[in-house]
């Protein structure tokens, strides 16, 4: 995550960013204004309404930078529209002066962007289904996304309210229709006010309205939304409508109920079980011979993999190592990271590795600096949540 008042081009030269992916995300934005609901660049639709949908593995492994349409796409009801002019957002609950902010009135603050990798916390959920099918939307790796931020800083907001001591947790609730149970209810979620509060400048969480230097598109949340660095995608609320100061959680169905690892869904075990907040430290292969995963008939020799690891969500993981091997685990070679680091970023790695007619899977592990690891097996739930075990890709070699 790199804080700065400058703009993205001048922040992408100063970190370094490589070539391809400054290309590829001014080349996105150009060609496709992502404002058409069918525009969505090279994104599968697991779903169309509500519209989710998540990039080709061998495109998201191009680039670091993410350009907005090959961007995953999760929501749960159809896009709300709202008029920039019109649109207020409201900061209220514990909090000495309740606020009512226009956009221009929240440009006021300090601007900053940020770099951030977004994950759903679903990603990759489709492998879940060996042991038992899941619900949701049946993602494969492509649930993540890195990307520029623009915005303020939620504690420079909150301070602007005066938020008061008792304080706790800081609900966000948007503006979408989601049916639920028979009703209707928006989107929401919490984040602790730690959190909130992270960081130097106090940028834990920010209010964006520019992703990749473009205003937010409707499909990630325009014309406001959240960032929480390092936390899953849930909390990353779009559209929003609302911040409120608590000294609870929120109350909201994908705070409270949603969004938690159980094996069963009845009422006791929701009420008992944490709600996640931190990313998981995961990792896929997206390439190999610079082709799609998809169909791999393998000649025996050395074969080129490209792929993707995020670092968990903690303060200051890095990656440590990523590992692959050829035997079913038995030994493991390690892969050389391809892009500077960033703080909640994810890193790009390349490695050449020798198959044989005995390598039936090529696997992926990786290892943070903060002692996350991905486990060979993770448990099954029922939503399917939090799906980081060695990654697999079975093979043919002739
Ligand atoms: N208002 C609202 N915010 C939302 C959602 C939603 O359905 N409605 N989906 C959440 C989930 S589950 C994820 S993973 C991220 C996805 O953000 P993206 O669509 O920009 O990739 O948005 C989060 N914020
Ligand atoms: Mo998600």
């Amino acid at each position: 995550m790199t804080a700065s008042h400058i703009s993205r081009r001048q922040m992408i030269v100063a970190s370094g960013i490589v070539v391809t992916g400054l290309f590829q995300a001014d080349r996105a934005t150009a060609q496709s204004p992502n404002t058409s609901a069918n525009d969505a660049g090279d994104l599968i639709f697991r779903t169309t309404d509500p519209r989710n949908a998540e990039p080709p593995l061998d495109k998201l492994v191009q680039s670091w930078i993410t350009p907005t349409d090959q961007f995953y796409v999760r929501s749960h009801a159809p896009n709300p529209v709202i008029d920039p002019k019109a649109f207020r957002l409201k900061i209220a609950g514990l909090v000495r002066k309740p606020l009512s902010l226009s956009l221009d009135d929240l440009k006021q603050h300090p601007e900053h962007t940020v770099t951030a990798t977004l994950t759903c916390a679903g990603n990759r959920r489709i492998e879940f289904n060996k042991q038992a099918k899941v619900g949701g939307v049946q993602w494969e790796a492509g649930a993540i996304g890195n990307a520029t931020w623009t915005g303020v800083a939620l504690a420079d907001v909150l301070k602007q309210a005066g938020v008061q001591d008792g304080a706790r947790h800081i609900w966000f609730d948007g503006l979408d229709d989601v049916p639920h149970e028979g009703g209707i209810i928006p989107f929401g979620a919490s984040v602790p006010i730690e959190k909130v509060m992270e960081g130097e400048q106090g940028i834990g969480a920010l209010l964006v309205y520019a992703m990749n230097g473009e205003p937010l598109t409707p499909d990630h949340g325009f014309p406001l939304r959240t960032i929480v660095p390092g936390y899953i995608g849930a909390r990353s609320v779009k559209w929003l409508g609302s911040v409120t100061a608590s000294a609870e959680t929120s109350p909201n169905h994908y705070l409270a109920t949603a969004y938690k690892v159980v094996t069963k869904t009845d009422p006791i075990d929701w009420s008992e079980t944490a709600p996640i907040y931190r990313n998981v430290i995961n990792a896929a292969i997206g390439t190999i011979e610079g082709q799609a995963v998809a169909q791999a008939k393998l000649s025996a020799g050395t074969v080129a993999l490209k792929g993707y690891v995020m670092p968990s969500g903690l303060v200051g993981a890095k990656v440590d190592k990523v590992q692959l091997s050829v035997d079913s685990g038995k030994s493991w070679g390690v892969a050389e990271l391809t892009n500077e680091e960033d703080a909640y970023c994810w890193r790009l790695w390349k490695a050449n590795v020798t198959v044989t007619p005995q390598s039936k899977e090529l696997i992926v592990r990786a290892n943070d600096s903060k002692g996350a690891f991905m486990p060979a097996r993770v448990p099954w739930n029922a939503k399917g949540y939090l799906q980081n075990s060695w990654y697999r890709v079975p093979i043919e070699v002739i």
